[in-house]
């Protein structure tokens, strides 16, 4: 055989395969979404007006003046992403209060009108090009919820919406994703009309002809889409960082996504559409001073890779922007920290070139360490060109002649030896074995796996408790009717914040609309606060109301004014903050 007859049939055996995992084994990803796939972990940037005003969601009215970083530097921002093994950043361009980070023509609210570098600054065109030095990706989340706009909720704000996502992907370079929240809240400033407007997020922004545009601006990039027509990746259903261990890369093409769909993926789906794990390193996404000391420890973002990268997944981890424009030291120490310590894992592979059948044979591959081994960490990655195909496999260790099943250590039911696609990473207790099988027991046709590997990671010291949530000792809360809770002191507290923590297994009862009341003897009572707990129901964290000056009180009241679902409110924990010191650290 001639070369020219060797590379015709390699050929013609490539398209032979594509054509048969095509037909035989259901949808396959397309170019970009491998390319995507590949890249694992990226970062999000959050960073907006609400960094100023120390909230997760602006409200559309947020002073223009308040935007003047004394220190803006997106290469600082590129520099930490890069160490920490992001491959490429998502900016929040426009969050939901609309004030955009690029001199937008189509608006007055952006950085052109801020104190900000004279209103000459573009923080987009800033980081898009520390990207390009940097050689990350760059990618953009533009909120479909615009609480600034006066026309949101009309067919004209849907022309505004295009025209800005035009100039973000024809003046900012090669993007690579492109990323709409489906919040939309409801209430807002619109234009001073000060309201509540309801929009069907399924038909008002019509989508198709969105995804048309981007398809032409940016043939290459991804698209991220939550509330409306289905893109090209989706939400795994969490902000916790997260996805079942069960994870295809198939959805339904039409009809509704209820929550399993997103955390599971769908067997029997007809469109590839993997799944993305979006987590902040803190609990909020945006800068919160009083959130410094909960930065995520070593071991809860390890336990994120394992939950997202090992469960077929990419992560998109967040670094919010702290008000002096950069991100700050904890944060992007630990970034670089998770980095080195995935290094340290995978680095060495245990697996022994010594391997003797296949994978799906019925007696399964066998590695053979020809000597007592200890390892803790096993990955398997199918060739997901061809499709995903693995549905359940076994692990087992023979350990001193015996052969023991090894189970994923991660999950709670069963031993979680359930699908492979792009990576699946499976912890256990270390094990010191002579060899390991692997054995494929049900696959929707022929696997194709492309590699299996096994590592040694060294354990992880436990996790410190957050502070937060300790329960405070010295106040009493009780009940005073389904949407009313007390506090109360034996002695008069000076309060500079209140705390509360939503319930942690449902969102029934939690709490998005609130006031809250002071009393020094039960008579009288001031109302301190009011307003919402934004992303509360995504993201179940502490949530803090700062109180403008300390307040004198012996009881707070807290009015729940909406519940998310239910018609009682509940909490997981609450917390008061008086003279400047939390109960618990008094
Ligand atoms: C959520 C938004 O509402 C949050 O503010 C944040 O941007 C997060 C990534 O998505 O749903």
């Amino acid at each position: 055989m001639n070369i020219k007859t060797n590379v015709l049939s390699t050929l013609l055996l490539f398209v032979t395969l594509t054509l048969q995992a095509q037909t035989s084994c259901g949808p396959v990803p397309t170019e970009d979404q491998l390319q995507w796939q590949d890249m694992e972990m990226y970062a999000f940037i959050h960073y907006s007006m609400n960094t100023y005003t120390d909230e997760e969601w602006g409200f559309g009215n947020e002073d223009l003046k308040l935007f003047n970083p004394s220190d803006l530097d997106c290469r600082q921002w590129a520099r930490v992403c890069k160490q920490a093994g992001m491959k490429g950043i998502i900016f929040t361009a426009k969050h939901h209060c609309g004030f955009c980070m690029w001199p937008s023509k189509y608006t007055e609210y952006s950085v052109k009108n801020t104190p900000w570098k004279q209103g000459r600054g573009d923080v987009v065109r800033e980081l898009a090009e520390a990207c390009r030095e940097e050689g990350l990706k760059f990618a953009v989340y533009l909120s479909p919820w615009d609480r600034n706009h006066k026309d949101y909720g009309k067919p004209e704000y849907v022309t505004y919406f295009r025209n800005q996502l035009r100039e973000l992907l024809t003046e900012y370079g090669d993007i690579f994703e492109v990323w709409f929240d489906g919040a939309n809240g409801g209430d807002g400033w619109y234009g001073g009309a000060n309201e509540t407007r309801k929009i069907d997020g399924k038909t008002y922004y019509g989508w198709a002809e969105t995804f048309r545009m981007i398809r032409e601006l940016q043939p290459h990039a991804v698209i991220w889409n939550d509330g409306g027509d289905r893109g090209d990746l989706r939400w795994v259903g969490t902000e916790a960082g997260n996805v079942g261990e069960t994870n295809w890369s198939l959805m339904p093409s039409k009809g509704d996504t209820p929550w399993h769909m997103l955390h599971y993926g769908v067997e029997t789906g007809d469109v590839w559409c993997p799944g993305e794990t979006n987590t902040s390193i803190r609990p909020g996404w945006f800068y919160h001073e009083t959130e410094d000391e909960h930065v995520k420890s070593l071991s809860k973002l390890m336990d994120t890779y394992y939950k997202s990268v090992g469960r077929n997944s990419t992560l998109l981890l967040n670094f919010p922007i702290m008000p002096n424009g950069r991100i700050h030291p904890t944060d992007s120490l630990r970034g670089i920290a998770f980095k080195k310590m995935i290094d340290e894992v995978f680095g060495l592979s245990l697996t022994p070139s010594k391997r003797k059948g296949q994978p799906h044979d019925t007696n399964g591959q066998i590695l053979d360490f020809g000597k007592p081994t200890a390892f803790n960490r096993f990955v398997a990655e199918e060739d997901i060109r061809y499709g995903q195909r693995v549905k359940k496999f076994a692990l087992e260790a023979e350990v001193d002649g015996q052969w023991v099943p090894l189970k994923d250590e991660l999950v709670e039911n069963g031993n979680g030896l359930t699908t492979i696609g792009h990576r699946r990473i499976i912890c256990f207790p270390t094990v010191k074995a002579t060899k390991l099988r692997f054995t494929i027991l049900d696959s929707k046709c022929e696997p194709i796996i492309k590699k299996t590997a096994v590592y040694l990671a060294p354990e992880l010291t436990a996790d410190i408790p957050d502070s937060g949530e300790k329960k405070s000792s010295n106040l009493h809360f009780f009940y005073g009717s389904a949407k009313q809770v007390f506090i109360d002191w034996d002695k008069e507290q000076s309060i500079t914040s209140f705390r509360y923590l939503p319930p942690q297994n449902a969102r029934e009862g939690t709490v998005t609309h609130y006031s809250l009341w002071a009393s020094t003897d039960w008579q009288d009572w001031k109302k301190v606060a009011s307003g919402e707990f934004s992303n509360i129901v995504n993201n179940p964290i502490w949530q803090t109301i700062k109180l403008n000056a300390p307040v004198k009180a012996k009881i707070l009241r807290l009015d729940a004014e909406r519940l998310a679902t239910g018609d009682r409110m509940a909490f997981g924990d609450i917390e008061v903050v008086t003279g400047g010191l939390r109960p618990s650290e008094k």
